[in-house]
This record gives C-alpha cells, sequence and structure tokens, in this order.
C-alpha cells in the first residue's frame, strides 16, 4: 500500500487503548474503529495511531489520513514492572499502509533494557526504508518515583533524542513554567503532548497553549477527543491553537 505523506506537526488521533486500557474507556459507540475514522476524517487529523488488528480491518489509504501503526503495547491486566514487547513488525507495518511507527519504551523499568534495544532495531530498521519513528517516552516502575516532575519529563525527551526518535511523545508535566526545558532537552527530536484521562475542554486548551509557547509540535490525543460529546469540535479547537504557532 503505498504510504500518505506523513507531517511532524499537528494533531495524532490515538486509538490503541482497546489493548492499554481495555473496553472500560469506551462506550457503544467508540468502541468501533469505524467511529474514530470518522472522526479523524471529518477533522483532518494529522495522524491516526492504530495497533495492528484495527489497521487490517479498518485502514485504507483512500481514508486520507496517514497511519503509525503501534509496535508494541500491554494490557494493564499484568501489574508488575512495566514492559511492553514489540507485537508487530516493521515490514507488517509498512503492508498495512503504515507513514510512520511507534514504541513505548518505559524508562527506570527493569526492563527498560529490552526496551530500548527493541527500540533501537526499530529505529534502524524503519529509518533504513524512510519511516519515521515515534517514541512514547513514559519513565515508569517502582524505581521512578514522580513520572511528572520536570525532570523526569526532560529526561525522557532525551532518552527519545539519545535513541534517534524523530517524535517523542511525553505526559504533561507538573511545572508548566519549565516546558521550554522539556523541548532543550528534546534537542532536534519533536515532542509532542500525551493526552491523559477526559479534560474539561478550557483544561486541554490551556495545555496545548502553553505547550506550543514552549515549543511543542503538537499533539497526541485519544480519550480526550473520542469520549467528548463533540470530538470534532475539540480537535478543530486544538487545530486552530497549534495552527497559530
Ligand atoms: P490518551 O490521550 O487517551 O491519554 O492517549 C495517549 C496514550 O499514550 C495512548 O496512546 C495509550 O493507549 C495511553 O495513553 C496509555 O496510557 P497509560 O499508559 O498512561 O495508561
Amino acid at each position: 500500500m503505498k504510504r500518505t505523506e506523513f507531517k511532524t506537526r499537528g494533531v495524532f488521533l490515538a486509538y490503541d487503548h482497546g489493548l492499554e486500557h481495555g473496553p472500560t474507556d469506551f462506550t457503544d459507540v467508540n468502541v468501533s474503529p469505524r467511529y474514530i475514522i470518522d472522526i479523524a476524517r471529518k477533522a483532518e487529523v494529522d495522524a491516526l495511531i492504530l495497533l495492528k488488528g484495527s489497521a487490517r480491518e479498518y485502514y485504507t489509504k483512500d481514508i486520507g489520513i496517514p497511519l503509525i501503526l503501534k509496535l508494541n503495547g500491554k494490557t494493564n491486566m499484568y501489574k508488575g514492572e512495566p514492559f511492553s514487547k514489540q507485537n508487530c513488525s516493521v515490514e507488517e507495518a509498512v503492508k498495512l499502509g503504515a507513514s510512520a511507527v511507534g514504541y513505548t519504551v518505559y524508562s527506570g523499568s527493569r526492563y527498560e533494557k529490552f526496551m530500548l534495544s527493541e527500540f533501537s532495531r526499530i529505529e534502524e530498521k524503519a529509518h533504513n526504508i524512510g519511516l519515521p519513528v515515534i517514541m512514547w517516552s513514559y519513565p515508569r516502575g517502582k524505581d521512578v518515583h514522580d513520572d511528572e516532575s520536570i525532570e523526569t519529563v526532560a529526561y525522557a525527551a532525551r532518552v527519545a533524542f539519545e535513541m534517534g526518535a524523530d517524535i517523542v511523545k511525553l505526559k504533561y508535566p507538573d511545572d508548566d513554567n519549565r516546558l521550554d526545558w522539556v523541548v532543550k532537552a528534546a534537542d532536534k527530536t519533536k515532542v509532542f503532548l500525551a493526552g491523559g484521562k477526559k479534560l474539561e475542554d478550557q483544561n486541554i486548551e490551556e495545555h496545548v497553549e502553553k505547550a506550543m509557547q514552549a515549543g511543542f509540535s503538537g499533539m497526541a490525543v485519544g480519550r480526550n477527543i473520542w469520549q467528548s460529546d463533540d470530538p470534532v469540535k475539540r480537535i478543530k479547537r486544538i487545530k486552530d491553537i497549534i495552527k497559530s504557532y
């Protein structure tokens, strides 16, 4: 399948929660990948993030939205030290029409060495065929005491840069006066904000505004969009903020 052109700025719509959290995040409506694809089209998001199951059944290039295929993931039934193994190959992602690939690294976990080396193999393979690589960089595990501190989030940003990621997806840190430090730590890697649990419209827009002011490149968001009553409007508002920078 021919790749759809991929931009490293804007809004990405994330929908890998069926594996990460289970259907508890879903309603009768947003449980269907078709609903999410419909939002993505109407709001003209810059990319759609799927796992291989949804991608295989629902993604086609006619949708006109670039696909980011997430190559690892785990359930939250498992409560031990975080460890997310690769469960889809770069080759399979290409077959499914992906324009980029994604992978979560839980730095600080006792299993980080496995995730870092798996990420590294994926990064080399993907870059060899011109596919951008996105790291979900989420410090987590019993040795990580404050995953939302600015220093931890900046460290997560740097991990992605040093590992060769084109884009890093990060949680919003607790000290938003120092968001520019996160961007500096990421150097050439573009920084995207993750969404988190559903917030009020105003709060999410405030986060995006502050992040963009500090030099972020966009937002990769899931629940705050497809759990909202008016997902398309929410995306459009976020897009307008991003475009104004
Ligand atoms: P949300 O915007 O819904 O938070 O999605 C972002 C994301 O990174 C998803 O891609 C992923 O499924 C989820 O968060 C993982 O969240 P966590 O590991 O914090 O439970």
